[in-house]
């Protein structure tokens, strides 16, 4: 607030807002084949092979599983990263991004 000369400063926030945190989200294909999946999941969110491979079997039977979530520009890079390991092995393995509520 910039209003200190005149003392009438205003308050035009009450409180400062978080940014929010977005999901990364893993997409299940017909293609990948699932110890490569479990392989990114583990070099690129850090996960033990029990919680990678329970992340990839959600993905599989429902089509998508929630992986982590992180402030919107790692989510990004993570999600870009763990897509392009897919793509250089020429698979269409999919990590999207979305705004938690
Ligand atoms: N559905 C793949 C298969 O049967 C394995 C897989 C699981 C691929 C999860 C992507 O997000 C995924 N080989």
């Amino acid at each position: 607030m910039s209003d200190t000369k005149t003392g009438t400063r205003t308050k035009t926030r009450l409180k400062v807002d978080r940014p929010r945190l977005h999901k990364v989200i893993l997409l299940n294909d017909d293609y990948t084949p699932r110890e490569f999946v479990v392989m990114v999941l583990k070099a690129e969110f850090h996960m033990s092979e029990s919680q990678a491979h329970r992340v990839m079997i959600t993905a599989h039977q429902k089509g998508s599983c929630v992986v982590a979530v992180f402030p919107r520009d790692v989510a990004e890079t993570k999600a870009t990263r763990a897509t392009e390991a897919g793509k250089a092995k020429g698979y269409p393995l999919q990590f999207t991004t979305e705004p938690e509520e």
